[in-house]
């Protein structure tokens, strides 16, 4: 027998939600297995276990017809869709394995000392002063001073590219006060992030340059490589910010979990992997449900969409014992911080190579890390992100 699915009022997208999502995270949870958002017309899943059996059936749980509540089979997208992101099997197959070949081991191994170098000159930079802002003088400048330079891109405007990320990801939300609020500036971001794009206004050592000269070998096409070239831009600045940001609030609010993390790698790892788990930073993506199926004992048709919360399946307490509780001795490894399945974040090695990097950085020279005022968010559909986290930090000994 078929049962009733739970219908529920709360509004993932409103001011109320995106300012506090933990508060409202529990009710997704324990609602039952699968549930009806009045709210949006569509679907939610907010456990560990349904949200991974979703994300892993990408044969009916569809990417190509957009990650946000828009159906790309009925509306106009956003922008032209991501080759990756927005794309299945077999045209995300191709695309995803050009471009993990391009991020792969030996490429990440290679640039890793410099990266570790210009955390050391920013570290210290910081230590100059014992009060500093997290996000503004820490994560949004570490990613901007090593991942532009990765790929290759043109000098002038580089400011643009924490402006367009943050519109692409208010984008997969509905048309909200917090999308166009987001749009201010987003036809001069928008325009030089497709010029960025342009083989010709790429250095030739980059990564950029990189997926033109898979274009060369017969990988893709020209016009496919300067939309994957797009991807690095849309999806490789916010993210790690926002990463950063986050596990450094974390650690404001767990300020003696600071002191368990050494700088081992193994240790740096552990405590970035618990910090996407306890706060994570795409909070929710959406699929859409490409032919009729069953979730539990609920039919669900062709044509819906289906929301995954991320965030409040990390938090899952089916899945994690004392789950909001940041540890960073936590084995956080199965967390869906980084999705699940063929989608699971590309740059995910780029992201644990830019946090070893800067943490180990940090706990060589930092003793003590705590908050030094109110932290604040900043407002984004789809995005956990802070605005501000106000830090006072004590040095080491030595
Ligand atoms: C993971 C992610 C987020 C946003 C955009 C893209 C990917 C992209 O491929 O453009």
């Amino acid at each position: 027998m078929l049962s009733e699915i739970p219908r529920i009022a709360v509004d993932p997208f409103s001011e109320a939600f995106i300012s506090d999502p933990y508060a409202n995270h529990a009710e997704l949870r324990d609602v039952g297995p699968v549930f009806w958002l009045e709210a949006i017309g569509a679907y939610g899943v907010a456990r560990h276990d349904e949200v991974t059996q979703v994300l892993g059936n990408h044969d009916i749980f569809v990417s190509s017809r957009g990650l946000g509540l828009a159906d790309f089979s009925r509306e106009k997208p956003f922008r032209p869709p991501s080759l990756l992101l927005e794309a299945d099997p077999p045209l995300h197959t191709r695309t995803r394995d050009l471009m993990n070949r391009i991020v792969a081991l030996p490429v990440l191994r290679a640039i890793e000392p410099l990266w570790r170098e210009k955390a050391k000159v920013l570290v210290d930079e910081l230590l100059e002063q014992q009060r500093f802002d997290a996000v503004v003088d820490l994560a949004e400048e570490f990613p901007m001073r090593i991942f532009p330079d990765a790929v290759g891109l043109m000098d002038e405007g580089r400011e643009h590219l924490l402006t367009y990320a943050s519109i692409v990801f208010n984008a997969f939300g509905p048309r909200n006060k917090i999308f166009e609020d987001g749009m201010a500036d987003a036809e001069e971001a928008t325009a030089w992030v497709a010029e960025a794009c342009k083989r010709e206004n790429l250095k030739s050592d980059g990564w950029g340059e990189a997926v033109y000269q898979s274009a060369d070998r017969g990988d893709c096409s020209h016009d496919e490589a300067e939309r994957l070239v797009r991807s690095f831009l849309s999806a490789g600045v916010d993210t790690t910010v926002n990463g950063i940001s986050n596990l450094l609030y974390a650690f404001t609010q767990f300020p003696d979990e600071w002191q368990k993390m050494d700088t081992s790698t193994s240790a740096t790892r552990r405590a970035f992997n618990e910090g996407l788990r306890w706060r994570s930073t795409v909070q929710t993506f959406f699929r859409t449900v490409a032919e009729d199926t069953r979730i539990g004992d609920v039919d669900i048709k062709e044509g819906a969409k289906i929301i995954t919360f991320l965030a409040t399946a990390n938090r899952d307490e089916r899945r994690w014992d004392d789950p909001h509780t940041f540890d960073v001795t936590r084995n956080a490894a199965g967390h869906v911080g980084f999705g699940h399945g063929i989608h699971a974040c590309l740059g995910q090695m780029v992201a644990r190579m830019e946090a070893d990097a800067l943490l180990s950085a940090m706990r060589e020279k930092i003793a003590r890390i705590e908050a030094d005022g109110p932290a604040v968010p900043r407002l984004n559909n789809t995005l956990c992100s802070m605005a501000s986290v106000p830090v006072k930090i004590q040095k080491t000994g030595n």
